[in-house]
């Protein structure tokens, strides 16, 4: 069985949903430090209430469902945690300790996620490479970088079989992202539908690498279910699907909707952040060792993401 931390997360609330269905509802076992009670993932198959920070649960929810697969996603992102950094040290970083311990005493394979924000001010911004140096100056980075080294750390030092991925922005309308410095991207689709319009806190010109959900989610199946033999890397891999700045966001947006309208008003602090991290990073290694694709570029994803988002807005939800 699976057990997936960060359950009713950005990625987890999606992932959970596609991994009952590729391998059975009673396969993944669902869990989170809060519990919503008209929600698919915790309707849909086995969910626990678990801190991560707690390892003793940790490892009584994995024997007691003869855990084999750990996906670590519980954490906080890089806006919550630069404005609480000792908090996001313990939570992102003993979440981690508590999961590989969990996977080494029980053998699981683990996967858990990187980011771009794993790269720092003096890191080659475009094309950023899969080897590279990472100097990153936000606590989320900070926590990323630690957390590769770690889990590196414990594939050569006890064999774990430890598998990651460095994620760009994600962009997806099941549940929004919380804290995150890429967040504009998710808002924006949201705003156009409401209000015609979005003031982005993001300055124009900034290029960030970004992705839809549905690339991330097949991304993390197709590397867990990888060759072993075929990965020079493993924590964690480059992955990105476009490279792009607020304006082609709002671009994009106004081939469906012509009368929408950016404006900008920059919050200081996300700006830092995401100025230090690449304006895009180099994806080969994942292409190369795992056969990575994504299948969303901004045009197909903004259509999906207005007709799926005006659905789920705008029609009167019929709970499961
Ligand atoms: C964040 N969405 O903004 C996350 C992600 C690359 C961005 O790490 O913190």
């Amino acid at each position: 069985t699976i057990l997936v931390t960060g359950a009713l997360g950005q990625i987890g609330s999606e992932l959970v949903t596609k991994l009952r269905a590729e391998y059975g509802a009673d396969q993944v076992i669902a869990t989170d430090i809060q519990k919503k009670s008209d929600n698919d993932v915790v309707n849909s198959g086995p969910f626990e209430l678990l801190d991560v920070t707690d390892a003793k649960a940790m490892f009584a929810i994995a024997q007691s469902y003869k855990v084999d697969t750990v996906i670590h996603l519980a954490a906080l992102l890089s806006a919550t945690a630069e404005a609480k950094p000792l908090l996001a040290w313990n939570l992102n970083m003993g979440g981690l300790v508590n999961a590989l311990e969990v996977a080494r005493e029980l053998q699981c394979q683990f996967f858990t996620p990187s980011s771009i924000g794993a790269f720092g001010p003096n890191t080659p911004k475009d094309n950023t490479p899969q080897d590279t140096i990472q100097r990153p100056t936000t606590m989320y980075g900070v926590n990323k970088v630690s957390g590769e080294l770690l889990c590196d750390y414990y594939h050569h030092k006890f064999g774990l079989d430890t598998r990651g991925i460095r994620f760009p922005g994600l962009i997806s309308y099941v549940a929004p992202p919380g804290g995150g410095t890429t967040d504009y991207a998710v808002e924006i689709y949201y705003e156009a539908l409401k209000k015609g319009a979005y003031t982005s806190y993001i300055g124009e010109g900034t290029y960030m690498d970004m992705m839809y959900m549905p690339d991330a989610l097949q991304a993390i199946v197709d590397l867990m279910e990888a060759d072993p033999s075929k990965l020079i890397h493993r924590n964690a891999f480059n992955v990105t699907a476009m490279s792009a700045a607020p304006e082609d966001f709002g671009a994009a947006i106004k081939k469906h909707m012509p009368d929408f309208t950016l404006t900008y008003q920059v919050d200081p602090v996300r700006q830092a952040i995401a100025e230090s991290w690449p304006n895009s990073i180099d994806p080969s290694a994942a292409q190369a060792e795992w056969g990575f694709r994504a299948a969303y570029d901004l045009d197909r994803m903004t259509k999906d993401m207005l007709e799926k988002l005006s659905g789920k807005l705008f029609t009167p939800s019929h709970s499961a």
